[in-house]
């Protein structure tokens, strides 16, 4: 399998994350992506290649053009207000308060950040496009007629909406290369997400669509971050009503059960008979992972590596979270070589 990688992700390398009432170094952090590297190379999975450069048009198919520009501008605009730590918001655009971009820096981060804990710092920009410009380029290898690879995106971007930011997320990664199959050609694409996390900006960014097909598995949003999007009653709306399909677990949720969502969702996309698949591929289900309370061992990993591949689809995997350092290579390549050896 080809994976996509630049180290232009360690432009992303910011101090602080606000978690447990405390600024800490951040969990998604550079080396992680080394990790993976790592196993990559000790299996040897395949060919490494850098991105090309796609851009902003392609961004543009998915994010409003105004939230884009903020993202290119808030460092340069937070620096120039004078402040003195990394830029994270402290007010939000919460009940009844009016809905307006206000002209601050401080203000625009609360209107576009769906979460408070994710700094922006020098380069966070920089690398947010180049992890883009990752997944798009494993897209046009899919339409390039191979059958799957792997986008090592860093930052990730899930949570991403249209015009939300937050959960260590700036660009949808997964949505662009979704949208980008379908400008090139595809009629429908199906997006599984196998992170921990509920990804609410993939959901939000094609919930009232029927050309892709969101199914999700993860932690109860009464429990787990992001705690307001991925109810099981969240299906879609207009036409895109039934293209949504969402399977919240309760904690301490063990891979026999997992598996159970995960055939369920894969029933699914078998009956979508999509063009191709995107996987949001996050690994935080791991039982040692330190923010999320799922508990699947690192064969487990191996064991839905295949399922994925049983749907016998052009899968492009895309790299979302996972916190438990050390091993966030073995698990998430695990996946990938449960796939190619099925
Ligand atoms: O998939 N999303 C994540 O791993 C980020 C969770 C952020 C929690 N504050
Ligand atoms: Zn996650």
């Amino acid at each position: 399998m080809l994976t996509v990688y630049t180290e232009d992700h360690l432009q992303r390398n910011v101090r602080t994350e606000l978690y447990g009432g405390q600024l800490v170094p951040p969990h998604e952090c550079p080396e992680r992506v080394g990790y993976v590297l790592e196993r990559l190379h000790a299996v040897s999975l395949g060919e490494i290649i850098g991105p090309a450069r796609y851009g902003l048009e392609p961004v543009l198919r998915v994010h409003e053009p105004k939230f884009v520009e903020f993202l290119s501008t808030a460092w340069t605009e937070w620096q120039a207000a004078g402040n003195l730590g990394e830029a994270i918001p402290d007010c939000w655009p919460a009940r009844r308060m009016t809905q307006r971009c206000p002209s601050s820096i401080t203000g625009k981060l609360g209107y576009y950040a769906m979460a408070g804990e994710t700094s922006i710092g020098p380069g966070t920009w920089e690398a947010a496009q180049a992890a883009a410009d990752v997944a798009l380029t494993a897209a046009a290898h899919l339409n390039g007629g191979a059958r799957s690879a792997f986008a090592l995106c860093r930052p990730p971007g899930h949570h991403a909406g249209y015009d939300l930011y937050g959960g260590y997320c700036f660009l949808n990664n997964a949505a662009i290369a979704a949208q980008s199959l379908l400008d090139r050609g595809a009629k429908r694409i199906a997006i599984l997400d196998v992170d921990f996390h509920h990804g609410n900006g993939t959901q939000d960014i094609f919930y009232h669509r029927d050309d892709v097909l969101y199914v999700s598995l993860h932690g109860d949003p009464a429990e787990a971050f992001p705690y307001f999007s991925g109810y099981a009653d969240e299906t879609g709306s207009g036409v895109g009503e039934g293209y949504t399909l969402n399977f919240p677990m309760p904690r301490a949720t063990p891979f026999s059960v997992w598996q159970q969502a995960l055939q369920l969702g894969l029933d699914r996309i078998r009956d979508y008979s999509p063009d191709a698949l995107v996987v949001s591929l996050g690994v935080d289900t791991f039982e040692h992972d330190p923010i999320s309370f799922f508990k699947l061992s690192s064969a487990d990993f191996s064991t839905y590596g295949r399922m994925i591949a049983r749907l016998n689809l052009p899968t492009l995997f895309a790299f979302e979270g996972g916190y438990a350092v050390a091993d966030v290579g073995i698990n998430t390549v695990n996946v990938l070589t449960g796939f190619e050896a099925a």
